[in-house]
């Protein structure tokens, strides 16, 4: 039975649910990740609930916690530098030509900056996605300022009119100051050239409640505007998508659904719902 099985038959009294402890089905719906103060909030409420609407009243509750900021990509004119962070691992790079796909199959002119020159194997990565795509990969020397490829990646982006300019960076451990100064002064030196029109933060949905406190981190140091949550192909819940949301009010934008380029799409709420109530 689904994590909100028991609780929808705990408020109607049916079934053996019935006898369940409530704290029993609060460490159960913990297990979603959707976290401690959402979970509290939906039994605290669960508890005054009667009758068979349950379960669109506690859909309902659920449906109230997501952003209401925008899910597109910020609007604007002439060029669009989109700069893609996170932690290592969560799916910096293969969310970039993830997104590069999406646009290019829109037919959106696109640009990749590679500004992880952290490890020479990341340019690689990037540049044999862009070669796959079709779109254009900037990297820099070995070792390279990664400010300064984001400089050279926008300066091109410009010279060729692209639209979009995505910006892959190094995996940062959010707990070092100096990487996330770096990204900071990434964004400064970019806008040299061109303002930076969105800060996409993936999340790796595996994570769990660790994600909140990432996003929490890397929202202080560079303004973020949109999340991506990844791995929600795995057995996540993915609960903490929505734990993220809520507390911070930052748009999840798109999703990753596996490793392939075309295992991504754009972020709809109803779906998730559905995905993490059955
Ligand atoms: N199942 C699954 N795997 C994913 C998804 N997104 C990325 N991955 C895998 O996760 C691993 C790490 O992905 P990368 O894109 O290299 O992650 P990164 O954040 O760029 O990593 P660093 O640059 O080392 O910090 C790779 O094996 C990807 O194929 C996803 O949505 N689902
Ligand atoms: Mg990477």
């Amino acid at each position: 039975m689904g994590l909100f099985n028991r609780l929808v038959a705990k408020v109607r009294g049916t079934s053996t649910a019935s006898a369940l402890d409530w704290s029993e089905i609060e460490a159960e719906l913990l297990s979603s990740d959707l976290g401690p103060s959402l979970v509290s909030e939906l039994i605290i409420a669960a508890k005054k609930m009667r009758g068979d609407d349950a379960e669109e009243a506690i859909r309902e509750i659920l449906r109230t916690k997501f952003s209401q900021k925008s899910r597109a990509l910020t609007h604007g004119s002439g060029l669009r530098i989109v700069l893609v962070v996170g932690v290592n691992g969560t799916g910096k790079t293969t969310s970039v030509a993830k997104l590069a796909t999406y646009l290019h199959t829109d037919k959106r002119l696109v640009v990749l900056g590679a500004a992880d020159t952290f490890r020479a194997a990341a340019v690689e990565q990037l540049t044999t996605w862009g070669e796959r795509i079709g779109v254009e990969t900037i990297s820099g020397k070995e070792g390279a300022e990664p400010a300064s490829v984001a400089f050279d990646s926008a300066k091109r982006a410009l010279d060729v009119n692209a639209e979009f300019l995505l910006i892959d960076t190094a995996g940062r451990l959010h707990n070092k100051s100096a990487l996330m100064d770096e990204l900071g002064k990434v964004k400064r030196v970019v806008e040299k050239v061109a303002p930076v029109s969105e800060v996409l933060l993936v999340i790796d949905a595996t994570t769990g409640q660790n994600g909140l406190a990432q996003a929490k981190i890397f929202s202080e140091a560079v303004e973020v505007s949109g999340l991506i949550v990844t791995k929600l192909d795995g057995s996540a819940r993915g609960g903490v998508a929505l734990a993220i949301e809520s507390a911070l009010d930052i748009p999840i934008k798109f999703i990753g659904t596996g490793e392939a380029a075309a295992d991504f799409a754009p972020f709809d709420p109803e779906k998730y719902l559905e995905g993490l109530l059955t």
